[in-house]
């Protein structure tokens, strides 16, 4: 993100609290700029893990109960940001991939049952300091593929340390760094890996047939997800009795 001064340049401010880069630059995944970028949302992806694992520390200390069963994350390959951008219509700019790219930093939470979900959702909307920024909740309303799942778009705040570098001045202290968190149940997260590799990222499609297994597979692990939850309350409250 060097700055480069001239009539047809402009800086702008991202997420207007922090980083300021020249919105003409053409994205480059080789330069120094991209991976600077990368790493602040590395760091973003970081601070959520921190916060999850905190929570699930808690609920076994406090209430003896496991809420999530796993987390994941990964920073998207330069090439899926590029091709996305393209599948937008996106001139390759650090502003529009800033704003409009909104699963760079993605952090995956598995959890054991249904209800666990919406439990996660609730502290993560409660989190001080984080940004809301949007929720999709495929699991009332799956996606045409069967696809469920719960997405939220959080804003997480992420100190800048510019190392000493004087040169850097598009370094400032705090940012507001998006990530995208996926909630899914185990079984959920079985379907949607396999359905990934399978159909959803694969230019070669499914047979009409397959494809209807797959939506009706869905379905089955919904209903299955539902009595795992239901089972799982009565054993709750008979443990309180
Ligand atoms: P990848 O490879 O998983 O990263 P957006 O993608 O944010 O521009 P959209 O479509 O509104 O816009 O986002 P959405 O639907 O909230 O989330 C998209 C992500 O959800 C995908 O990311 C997948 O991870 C997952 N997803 C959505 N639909 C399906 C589906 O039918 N099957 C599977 N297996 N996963 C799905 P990417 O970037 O598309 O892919």
């Amino acid at each position: 993100m060097k700055k480069i001064s001239g009539n047809n340049c402009r800086d702008i401010d991202f997420s207007e609290k922090g980083i300021t880069i020249n919105e003409l630059i053409p994205i480059k995944i080789k330069d120094e700029e991209f991976s600077l970028l990368m790493s602040i949302y590395e760091k973003a992806s970081i601070q959520v893990l921190q916060m999850l694992g905190g929570v699930q520390k808690e609920y076994n200390n406090i209430f003896n109960k496991n809420i999530i069963n796993h987390t994941t994350s990964r920073i998207k390959e330069p090439k899926s940001i590029l091709n996305k951008m393209k599948k937008k219509n996106l001139e390759l700019n650090y502003k529009n991939l800033v704003e409009n790219i909104n699963d760079i930093a993605g952090v995956r939470v598995v959890c054991p049952m249904k209800d666990d979900i919406y439990t996660i959702v609730k502290i993560i909307e409660n989190v001080p300091n984080w940004n809301l920024i949007c929720e999709k909740d495929y699991i009332k309303n799956p996606k045409k593929s069967g696809y469920s799942g719960y997405h939220l778009i959080v804003e997480v705040p992420v100190k800048i340390t510019s190392e000493g570098n004087e040169d850097k001045a598009y370094l400032k202290n705090q940012i507001f760094v998006k990530v995208e968190i996926q909630i899914r149940t185990m079984a959920m997260d079985f379907w949607a890996t396999n359905e990934h590799k399978m159909k959803y990222k694969t230019s070669k499609n499914l047979s009409f047939i397959d494809s209807n297994r797959l939506k009706l597979y869905a379905r089955i692990i919904n209903v299955i997800d539902d009595r795992f939850s239901k089972i799982n309350k009565k054993r709750e409250i008979n443990e309180l009795i």
